[in-house]
């Protein structure tokens, strides 16, 4: 990879500012925060982190609703605030993403405040406005993802408009030129800035169909898939014209010649859709548009083998020449040590998902938290503050659970903040997981994380080599990656029986793993995996 193309194969940690570090000590985290923690993050030798918003905004869904593109709420500091963040970062060797929520703002925007004033204010087209049908009901029958109808009565413009998430959410209008300018210009502030790229929040959504045609019903409902389940409606219809339009592509290419003004920006973008391979693939080719799309195949319940195989074999082929970015935890979904474990972490397991992971072939998002292999926080639904959990609330527990405080130590506030209340409580799981608690032991989770990414690191072909897969069951993955420099093979047991995995034409030499690993060595012509079991060797040639 040359320097320019560092997003290929890169390893990004993602942050949630509300929840990483609180350096002022009033129970939300912040930047000077992160800041503070930065060299931790470098220990772990990942090459990027992405920070989930931090502008200003009403919080109604924590930032995911910007009132401000261009500068830091208050509660997690100042421009200059961000500014030392990523010089220590550049320091530190590492990249800055940070997300973009172009899709929509808050309600609290002054764009919103000017386009809901009246029909004929100066931003009166910024946002998509319609008229109620002649019996007052909404326009058509697109729904909001949080759920409810997409369309929000405003008693001021006696009109309705769009939300494809919370109602203080509105949707932008993107067929306004001016709108996208003024984007534009929003993106162009922090590269200025110097930002090394951005995730795209809900990149797919930007544009709908201007005739405002229904939605389809689904021929078929997959329950499981993310946002999507029966206990959402949203998930029963077929989502052709309120997203993934092709009209989202020549924005994407616009928004590309800004960035490749910045050699060495990249993009990630997130996909979430009927059609998610067809999208993402779409979004990726050409090097005109975006450089990655964010896979969600991996943050279903779905953990056999068997999945990771067809995910990645699907995914590599309908990419073509894009390429892929994976993770299994994010801020908006149960974490994964409780979701592929039925509920419970085991280090174990986290381990060896996380070997599968970093070796398969695309870049890979890690979720704060993650290299901690922490479980899913328990809430009552008193402590519940995500409005989407509060909606749907039991079938669906919310977010909440995976946005909870980063456990630094083993305390009361865990070392996240000197507040004794900060704004979602400390999961006592947590604690005896925290950092200083892994630290000293040397079988953790955490020193699994540091010593697997330290072996990818000196890997080429764990980082862009082409991928092969060799067996596959539910529970056992082998495969190989090979690029110019090396050949190797590599083996997961995810699962609790012992299997052998016969392997006839190849010569292979072990590569021992560190301590902490359950490795296990090739013997001559069959590869042994106990439970939870992980193997890396190098083929000869
Ligand atoms: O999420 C978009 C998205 O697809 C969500 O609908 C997702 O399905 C949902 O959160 C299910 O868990 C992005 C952000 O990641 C999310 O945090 C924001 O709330 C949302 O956009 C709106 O900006
Ligand atoms: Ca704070």
């Amino acid at each position: 990879n040359t320097d320019l193309d560092w997003w290929r194969g890169a390893v990004i940690y993602q942050i949630y500012p509300r929840s990483f570090m609180d350096a002022n000590n009033d129970g939300i985290g912040d930047l000077a925060g992160i800041t503070q923690k930065l060299p931790y993050i470098a220990s772990l030798g990942v090459d990027a982190i992405w920070l989930s918003p931090f502008f200003t905004s009403p919080m109604k869904d924590f930032g995911y609703d910007v009132s401000d593109y261009c500068d830091v709420d208050p509660i997690f500091g100042t421009l200059d605030d961000f500014d030392a963040l990523i010089g220590t970062a550049h320091e530190l060797g590492i990249k800055v993403i940070i997300d973009q929520v172009l899709n929509h703002t808050s309600d609290q925007h002054p764009w919103f405040k000017d386009s809901r004033s009246s029909r004929d204010s100066e931003k009166s087209d910024w946002y998509i406005w319609q008229d109620a049908k002649p019996d007052g009901t909404v326009p058509n029958n697109w729904l909001s993802v949080f759920g409810g109808p997409a369309w929000h009565w405003d008693s001021r413009r006696r009109q309705y408009y769009l939300h494809n998430f919370l109602d203080s959410q509105p949707d932008l209008n993107f067929h306004n030129e001016e709108v996208v300018n003024a984007l534009l210009d929003a993106v162009k502030f922090w590269l200025d800035r110097g930002v090394d790229g951005f995730r795209l929040d809900t990149a797919n959504y930007f544009y709908h169909d201007l005739e405002l045609r229904d939605n389809p019903p689904k021929q078929e409902i997959v329950e499981g898939s993310i946002g999507v389940s029966l206990d959402n409606p949203y998930g029963y219809q077929l989502h052709l014209y309120d997203k993934s339009r092709p009209e989202n592509i020549p924005f994407l290419q616009r928004l590309r010649s800004l960035l490749d003004q910045y050699p060495g920006t990249t993009t990630v973008g997130e996909v979430g859709c009927d059609f998610s391979l067809k999208t993402m693939s779409e979004y990726t080719q050409g090097n005109d548009k975006l450089h990655m799309c964010y896979s969600f195949d991996l943050l279903t319940h779905d953990n056999t083998m068997t999945h990771i195989h067809n995910t990645m074999t699907t995914i590599e082929e309908g990419l073509g020449t894009g390429w892929p970015c994976w993770s299994m935890s994010n801020h908006d979904v149960e974490r994964v040590a409780s979701r592929w474990n039925h509920g419970t972490a085991n280090p174990a397991k986290s381990k060896v998902y996380m070997a599968m992971l970093l070796s398969l072939r695309g870049s890979v998002c890690l979720y704060q938290g993650e290299e901690l292999g922490l479980p899913e926080a328990e809430l009552e639904f008193e402590q519940l503050v995500d409005p989407f959990g509060i909606n749907f609330w039991p079938e669906f527990k919310g977010r909440d659970g995976c946005r909870t405080p980063f456990p630094w130590e083993n305390t009361d506030t865990a070392g996240f903040s000197e507040n004794p209340s900060p704004w979602l409580p400390v999961a006592d799981s947590h604690k005896p997981l925290s950092v200083s608690e892994q630290e000293g032991d040397r079988h953790s989770v955490l020193h699994a994380y540091r010593d697997f990414l330290h072996v990818r690191k000196h890997h080429s072909a764990l980082i862009s080599g082409d991928i092969e897969f060799l067996y596959t069951d539910a529970e056992v993955l082998v495969f190989t990656r090979k690029d110019e420099n090396e050949y190797l093979l590599i083996g997961v047991n995810v699962g609790d029986q012992d299997h052998i995995v016969p392997i006839a034409d190849h010569q292979v030499q072990d590569i021992i793993l560190p301590e902490g690993f359950l490795s296990t060595r090739f013997e001559n012509g069959r590869l042994p995996l106990p439970p939870n079991s992980i193997y890396l060797g190098a083929i000869q040639p």
